[in-house]
């Protein structure tokens, strides 16, 4: 019997993802890794990202979902180029899928790109995509125990976005928790919490955002009239 040991799969991803990331730095594109549980708030982030970043980048989204175009859908109607990625089972986005993905996308054109990952807080994490930014949300929902319980991902994350904070009086979520929860793991990284239903904290996350992108990148790659 063959056996492919996971490690072998790993190298090989890594391998396409490294030629995904000559590729983002080859067009000028900033490439963000959205991840987190299914319906912790990725594609309602990445509205107010598009909203927010959009007057000043070039922005183009891939969705990763396992089937149908809901994300995508809702994404493209804000006039920005959306890739859809049906993965068809499998629970997470790897580098192969996302050069597929760059193939279809105006990539020359755009400055940022945002990939929202398919829903899961286990598989995702192993697969580098190429990114230069993971960001890894937690929702209040979920509760402030899962990065005892999900370690791995935690670990790889640039920052922890804990989003519904509007919802924290009604759970017993404690902020501070997964802010030494996230420490613990070794992880320096900025825990921003924030709301996008009330805007709570989505200034610091944009702030934030804004210092880790290249300087100069995006307001002066606008193609205006006069280029
Ligand atoms: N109260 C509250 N609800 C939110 C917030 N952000 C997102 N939601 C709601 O949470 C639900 C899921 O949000 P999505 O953005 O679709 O979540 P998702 O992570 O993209 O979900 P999948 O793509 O299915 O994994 C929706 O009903 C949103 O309106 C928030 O800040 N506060
Ligand atoms: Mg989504």
């Amino acid at each position: 019997m063959k056996i492919v040991a996971a490690k072998k799969i790993l190298k090989a991803n890594d391998q396409l993802a490294s030629e995904n990331h000559a590729r983002f730095e080859q067009a000028g594109v900033f490439a963000i890794n959205i991840l987190g549980s299914p319906g912790c708030g990725k594609t309602t982030l990445i509205e107010s990202l598009l909203a927010s970043l959009g007057t000043t980048q070039r922005p183009a989204v891939i969705e990763g979902d396992l089937a149908g175009t809901v994300d995508a859908d809702r994404l493209s109607a804000r006039g920005v180029p959306v890739l859809q990625i049906n993965t068809e089972g499998a629970c997470h986005l790897d580098a192969n899928m996302v050069a597929a993905a760059i193939r279809e996308l105006p990539l020359d054109e755009a400055s940022l790109l945002l990939i929202e990952n398919v829903g899961n807080l286990v598989c995702t994490a192993g697969f580098y995509l190429g990114e230069h930014l993971r960001l890894v949300l937690l929702s209040v929902p979920e509760g402030d125990d899962k990065l005892v319980k999900y370690p791995t991902i935690f670990q790889s994350a640039d920052a922890l976005v804990v989003t519904k904070h509007d919802l924290a009086p009604h759970f017993d979520f404690r902020l501070e928790r997964v802010r030494e929860d996230f420490r613990k793991l070794g992880n320096e990284g900025p825990v921003l919490a924030l709301s996008a239903r009330t805007g709570e904290g989505m200034d610091a996350l944009f702030d934030w955002l804004n210092g880790r992108l290249p300087v100069g990148h995006g307001a002066g790659k606008s193609h205006s009239p006069s280029e």
